[in-house]
């Protein structure tokens, strides 16, 4: 297959900026050192630190409202995954996609398989979409899913997620992303237990398809599309069906997805400590599941959370093996520079977390001085962290600047012939 981000250009790109870059890397790492950090053992730590694609996010998303599409949109799954690869290639932290079913159906998935292994790409955990009506459909999820009244359209949307399991076997993947949108729109509509114990009754028969080695993630989302109530509102419920499932089951946290003001990386702190931490969905937010890209609005938020994880991988926490993915809507940017840059962002946060003292900060916590505490971690967030996550990209092939890079190549451009647009007037999922 053809390369559709030139090796070459990325190199060229980086040779411009590689002498200011060696420059800064190593005045940052005297800097580093007087606080007693080893600049190449943090960067080493980003080896192990790499997020999940959404495939659907690499489409224009909309509102319910409009969609505007951009030139040179993918129009399937093959094409999406090149563009997956096309980011992955300039940062180098995002070798995994998360396909969503059946938006990313295909005739044969082995080819499919094959296809992202041409392209270095793996897949992460499978979505399944029970909150839409597919053509030729039996029957409706207009009142429900998995928690539907009905025992057919119960069973139609179970067994949907277990043929997702078996696709995502064919694909290599090890987990299932399972969100509802299950709810009420008016008070009384639904009987809040009942329901629940509909989507328990559901999800173990779900849960009883996993192979061994999967996990099943259960995803919460306070409001939207029902607007009343969710049938898994908050991290609460969501907790409370994985420990009623069993120990393959655990939380995901959209960050997205709680009420306002809510402390998240508290909720992150609690689920690890019970080892119910599935993994994120990273996007940002101003006023509600506005999926808009990490690191745009709360960026101290995100650097909160992420200091949560480091602290588990910093205790090794049992059972602590979380999936990161992002999950966000590009209604105005491209796409594939919004995943970028969002990517880079979660990295930034982790990176940043990784330059906590922590013995210093549990010194503080115990002696209950809350304002060094609190000065510990500003220490860490108010560092520039710029420099080591250029170099992290150079080093492994990417691009130091990879926006500027990927502008420099044109790609919609180029592509503009082979992925003619396809008319698609229909608003995109919010
Ligand atoms: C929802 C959830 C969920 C789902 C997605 C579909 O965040 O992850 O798969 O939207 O676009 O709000
Ligand atoms: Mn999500
Ligand atoms: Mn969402």
């Amino acid at each position: 297959m053809k390369e559709i981000i030139d090796q070459n250009l990325i190199h060229d790109h980086n040779l411009k900026n590689s002498k200011s870059l060696e420059k800064d890397f190593e005045f940052l790492g005297e800097q580093l050192q007087q606080r007693g950090i080893r600049i190449e053992e943090i960067i080493q730590k980003l080896d192990s630190f790499m997020i999940a694609i959404p495939s659907w996010g690499t489409g224009t998303g909309g509102t319910r409202f409009a969609r505007f599409p951009g030139i040179a949109e993918p129009r399937n799954t093959f094409e999406k995954l090149e563009d997956c690869s096309t980011i992955n290639k300039l940062v180098r932290c995002c070798p995994m996609v998360s396909p969503h079913f059946p938006w990313d159906k295909v005739d044969d998935l082995k080819e499919l398989k094959e296809f992202a292994d041409n392209l270095e790409l793996s897949f992460g955990s499978i979505n399944s979409n029970t909150f839409q009506d597919q053509p030729g459909q039996t029957h409706s999820y207009k009142f429900g899913s998995l928690t539907n009244v009905s025992k057919e359209v119960r069973n139609q949307a179970i067994k949907h997620n277990v043929e997702c399991i078996e696709w995502g076997k064919v694909l290599g993947s090890d987990s299932l992303t399972v969100w509802i949108g299950d709810g009420s729109n008016l008070p009384g509509q639904q009987h809040f237990t009942h329901a629940l114990e509909r989507y328990l009754d559901s999800c173990s028969q779900i849960y009883e398809s996993l192979p061994d080695n999967w996990q099943m993630f259960l995803e919460h989302k306070m409001f939207e599309p029902a607007f009343y109530s969710t049938v898994i509102q908050d991290w609460g419920t969501s907790v409370l069906c994985a420990m009623e499932l069993g120990p393959k089951a655990k939380s995901l946290v959209d960050l997205g997805h709680h009420a306002p003001n809510v402390n998240i990386e508290m909720i992150v702190a609690r689920l690890i400590q019970f080892q119910k931490l599935a993994g994120f969905h990273f996007n940002d937010s101003k006023y509600g599941d506005d999926d808009l890209d990490s690191g745009s609005i709360n960026t101290y938020q995100q650097f909160l959370i992420l200091n949560e994880l480091v602290d588990a991988e910093y205790r090794k926490a049992k059972g602590f093996n979380p999936a990161y993915m992002l999950d966000q809507s590009h209604n105005v940017t491209d796409p594939i520079e919004s995943l970028i840059n969002s990517s880079v962002e979660v990295q930034r946060s982790y990176l940043k977390a990784l330059l906590v003292n922590r013995e210093k900060l549990q010194d503080y916590q115990d002696e209950n001085d809350a304002l060094m505490a609190s000065n510990e971690l500003k220490l860490a967030y108010n560092t520039d962290v710029s420099p080591i996550l250029a170099m992290y990209r150079m080093r492994a092939g990417g691009a130091i600047d990879p926006i500027a890079t990927y502008r420099s190549a044109n790609y919609r451009k180029n592509l503009e012939s082979a992925r003619p647009s396809t008319n698609s007037n229909s608003s995109g999922i919010v």
